[in-house]
């Protein structure tokens, strides 16, 4: 069996290798020939823990090109663009992998769609391309980064398809390196299951920011309130924080806003309380400055440019979304550092830790990477915001 994994980015490559290291030929393809060089010069185009061992036990299976090349079946990984204004996800690259695999592809080829798509997209925007040559199947990712490779061999998965006979081939093929559970359904379930699942998160996470403010205007602790309500057996708050980033959390409960706009109130209102963290964060700095007497503004770094800890993704992520805020309302750009982000992407950004502690009196926590967790004793003579509750520091700010 001959897979060509198509877009290999941060759930394409690891798939990819995945596919290789479990006996499978892969041959993988991006249009991005920098990136093609990069794999083919032996390294990798992000970071993410435990892909270098995966590839070690891939290599003698695994090619790369910026082609799509003749195989028995397809999985498409491209990334779907979403743009913050219209709230619309651009699903051109989809459409384009989908041309470029039917250009090339043999008779009966499996083609699979892996990337997040708005509810209906295939209908309307993918199976208007297809012709008799292949055969469509929805199988969306649901692994997460930072654990990617674990969570590619663990997690259940759903495989979406017009005929219940392609599913069960594909299937097999995933159970090749799958051990959990493998649903099979049909292709619209599919896509509204994974909008459903990313929506879920986001509501979860939206309830615990909006304790976070209640707790604040009421004197209690939120963080003690939330892992004694965990003991419920049937409640699991998640944990509040700076703002919810990525590319997936933030975007597809816009699909069902945008789809039933009466209806999806419960999703609107999770992405506003999701989104309104990044200026709840630069409140709590400002009346920290008023209770600690501080004056000057650009003395407060913020620590963290990553959407969540140890990766190096920056979509949507909340830190950005603060610096935006301060830089429009404040004229302000104060300094920050992430140990993953190593190019300059926003003014004022400096590349040491060092560089960042020095000169400044609070820090804002933004991002609780494994770094400031294993060098928390630097940060002893600063004030402290942190806005995950991630550093255990006793005399620590929280949000
Ligand atoms: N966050 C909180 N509090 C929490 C948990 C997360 O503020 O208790 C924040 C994170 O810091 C981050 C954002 O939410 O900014 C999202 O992070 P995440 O770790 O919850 O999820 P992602 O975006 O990395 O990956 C999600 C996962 N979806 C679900 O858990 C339902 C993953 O399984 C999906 O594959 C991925 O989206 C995707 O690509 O759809």
């Amino acid at each position: 069996m001959m897979v060509n994994v198509v877009g290999l980015g941060y759930i394409g490559l690891p798939t990819a290798l995945m596919f290789a290291a479990n006996a499978n030929k892969v041959i993988g393809t991006d249009i991005d020939s920098d990136r093609v060089k990069i794999l083919n010069s032996g390294k990798l185009p992000f970071e993410e823990p435990g892909l270098l061992a995966l590839w070690e036990n891939a290599t003698e299976n695994i090619t790369f090109t910026d082609q799509c090349v003749a195989a028995d079946v397809y999985i498409i990984t491209v990334p779907t663009p979403y743009d913050k204004v219209t709230k619309r996800v651009d699903v051109s690259y989809v459409t384009k992998a989908v041309q470029a695999v039917l250009a090339v592809c043999p008779q009966d080829a499996i083609l699979i769609i892996e990337s997040t798509i708005p509810p209906g997209t295939i209908d309307k925007s993918v199976r208007p391309l297809m012709n008799d040559t292949a055969h469509l199947v929805h199988a969306p990712e649901r692994i997460l980064p930072g654990n990617l490779v674990n969570e590619l061999m663990n997690n259940s998965r759903t495989i979406g398809a017009d005929d219940p006979a392609i599913g069960e081939k594909v299937k097999l093929l995933y159970q090749s390196f799958c051990k959990a559970e493998i649903v099979l359904t049909d292709i619209r379930t599919a896509e509204m299951t994974k909008v459903v699942e990313n929506t879920f998160r986001d509501i979860s996470i939206a309830y615990a920011n909006e304790l976070v403010k209640i707790c604040r205007v009421s004197g209690l602790d939120v963080h003690e309130i939330i892992k004694i309500a965990n003991k419920h057996p049937r409640v699991n708050i998640l944990q509040p924080g700076p703002g919810v980033g990525g590319h997936c959390i933030p975007v597809d409960p816009w699909f069902l806003v945008g789809d039933y706009p009466t209806i999806a109130n419960l999703a609107r209102t999770a992405r506003q309380v999701n989104d309104s963290m990044p200026e709840y964060v630069l409140e709590r700095v400002v009346s920290i400055m008023r209770k600690t007497g501080m004056t000057d503004v650009s003395r407060v770094g913020f620590y963290g440019l990553s959407y969540k800890e140890n990766v190096d993704d920056v979509r949507e992520s909340p830190t950005l979304q603060l610096l935006e805020h301060m830089h429009s309302h404040m004229a302000a750009s104060p300094k920050v550092y992430d140990p993953h982000i190593k190019r300059q992407i926003v003014p004022n950004q400096v590349s040491s830790l060092e560089a960042f502690l020095d000169g400044l009196d609070m820090i804002v926590i933004m991002v609780a990477h494994q770094e400031i967790i294993e060098n928390i004793l630097r940060l002893e003579d600063k004030i402290v915001l942190d806005t995950r509750n991630a550093l255990g520091l006793h005399d620590a700010y929280l949000l």
